[in-house]
């Protein structure tokens, strides 16, 4: 049903892109927005990845915003529950609470063209109608089970890392993780710890280096309290630091080998067996699959009731899992650390824009956007971790702040200047994707691995080819001379009448 109701901005999603629209858009002196979350809770990945062991592969003084700088960071790398703390006291020191809609699934956005408002379908609920939306869903918001055959018929527990089972009980249970990515590194130190026997089932072993997790001492946190600035150096440090490691993990240079050095030390340090180390040893570039950075996986696979598990999955059975060589191996529990349903092809939810052009057909070999954020063909839509934004070195809420600073402008426009309509140009949404695809032929990701960075055809629709300076800086600003304006020329329907901007 069409409500009444017209926001400026419809926010869709409370993880951390949406709280931190939220803010910036509250500071600049936009108010007349909401956030449209589809769960009863804010913080995205961070509110569903509670696995055991969950936590930031990023230093937390760079894996946080500048605007909301917290002295107070227990670890280097905190750890879930910490960032979830971070994100619900964002909220409730920005006063953002009030601006969340919970349990609000958007099915379906459409743009009025005439009216210069897109509608805002609402699962069982009134439409809404905004001048602008934000897109803020995440890449990683869909769980997937793997597509494995046999997996309907496997009769024990299933968990997905991201829908963890709390109540499911690990003790004296017999135990597989199929994957090794970013989250099974991780769950997999704390499962040996609880379960009787835990086995891991690995596809591709990938680039390990370790992690050296300190305690903030009290001292510091006092004086990053005291002396903001300290903290302001600090995390300029961390960020100067990634920066030089992308010389080699985003591009394919002589410094790739040092990464792949220091891979093969830490694999040698801490795997004694030669065999074993064979079986973990990577066969691809550093920095193609995301790096894992952890120095607890390796020793927690050498546990005496832990084992790595080489033979491909041949089937899923009721008991457990059948690989290639005939062997069953009979679990209580399988717990997929697989990955997500990401949207690089399609959209999260469809999207029609101008003249009836359906998003998701115009993504199906691959999203394309202009600087991530902006679409042609829909105008006053503006993506948060849209295409091509994916940091390989450094840390995503830098990206996801330099992105909410330029929707922030985008949306100012749009509103200041009493906008119908502002739409990237297609020539310069063309010329951008034609550069990035031609640099992104240079780097470690399209170096010859498969991972959730590209389409099944090998279209890199995720990943940023360049430091994170370089992205941070073509947000500075928006070029108006890159984008179509149009002034409104209709009121909207219920809204106090505004004096229409002429050109
Ligand atoms: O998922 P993944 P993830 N049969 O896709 C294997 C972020 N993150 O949840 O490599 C057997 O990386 C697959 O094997 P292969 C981060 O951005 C961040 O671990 O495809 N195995 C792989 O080993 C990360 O990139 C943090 O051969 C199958 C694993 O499952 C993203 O989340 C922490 C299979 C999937 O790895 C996703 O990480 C955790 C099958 N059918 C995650 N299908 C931070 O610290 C898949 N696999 C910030």
């Amino acid at each position: 049903m069409i409500g009444s109701e017209v926001l400026d901005v419809a926010i869709i999603g409370a993880g951390f892109a949406g709280i931190g629209t939220a803010i910036r858009l509250r500071n600049s002196g936009i108010d007349n927005f909401a956030i449209l979350e589809r769960g009863t809770a804010v913080g995205g990945t961070w509110r569903d990845n509670t696995y055991p062991g969950a936590a930031c592969d990023i230093p937390s003084r760079l894996y946080s915003y500048s605007f909301a700088p917290n002295p107070n960071w227990s670890h280097t790398y905190s750890g879930s529950g910490e960032i979830l703390d971070y994100i619900h006291t964002m909220v409730r020191e920005f006063d953002i609470e009030s601006r969340i809609r919970f349990e609000h699934n958007v099915i379906d956005i459409a743009w009025d063209e005439a009216a210069g408002y897109w509608s805002v379908r609402i699962d069982g609920r009134d439409d809404v109608r905004a001048r602008a939306v934000v897109m803020a869903s995440g890449p990683l918001a869909n769980a997937s089970l793997p597509n494995i055959r046999g997996i309907e018929t496997y009769e024990g527990h299933k968990i997905h890392s991201a829908r963890w089972d709390h109540d499911y009980d690990f003790a004296g249970k017999k135990v597989a993780v199929v994957g090794t990515g970013a989250s099974a590194v991780q769950i997999v130190p704390e499962l040996v710890k609880i379960a009787d026997t835990v086995k891991v089932f690995q596809r591709t072993p990938g680039w390990t280096l370790p992690r050296v997790n300190r305690k903030t001492k009290d001292g510091t946190k006092r004086r990053f309290t005291r002396y903001p600035q300290s903290q302001t150096l600090a995390r300029s440090m961390w960020f100067w630091g990634h920066e030089s490691v992308a010389l080699g993990v985003v591009w394919k240079t002589p410094l790739t080998r040092v990464v792949e050095l220091v891979g093969r030390a830490h694999l040698r340090r801490q795997v004694r067996d030669p065999w074993l180390r064979r079986q973990l040893t990577p066969r691809f570039r550093a920095g193609c699959k995301r790096l894992l950075m952890t120095s607890e996986y390796y020793p927690a696979l050498q546990k005496p009731n832990c084992t790595l598990v080489t033979w491909p999955i041949a089937t899923l059975a009721p008991k457990g899992i059948r690989t290639v060589e005939g062997v069953e191996h009979q679990f209580d529990a399988i717990v997929f650390a697989t990955g997500f349903d990401v949207s690089n092809t399609g959209t999260p939810i469809p999207i029609t824009g101008r003249d009836n052009r359906v998003l998701a057909d115009e993504w199906s070999a691959g999203a394309k956007a202009y600087k991530s954020i902006a679409v042609s063909g829909y105008p006053n839509m503006f993506f948060t971790f849209g295409p091509n934004s994916g940091p390989g070195h450094s840390s995503a809420l830098v990206y996801m702040e330099a992105q909410i600073e330029y929707i922030v402008d985008a949306v100012s426009s749009i509103i200041d200047g009493d906008l119908q309509s502002l739409e990237v140009r297609q020539d310069v949404q063309d010329a951008y994707n034609a550069e990035l695809q031609r640099k992104l032929d240079k780097t470690t990701w399209n170096s010859g691995c498969s991972s959730w960075y590209l389409t099944e055809d090998g279209f890199n629709a995720t990943m940023f080819p360049g430091f994170a300076t370089q992205y941070v800086n073509q947000l500075r600003r928006v070029e108006r001379e890159d984008y179509t304006a149009v002034p409104r020329v209709l009121e909207l329907p219920n809204e106090p009448a505004r004096a229409v901007a002429h050109s």
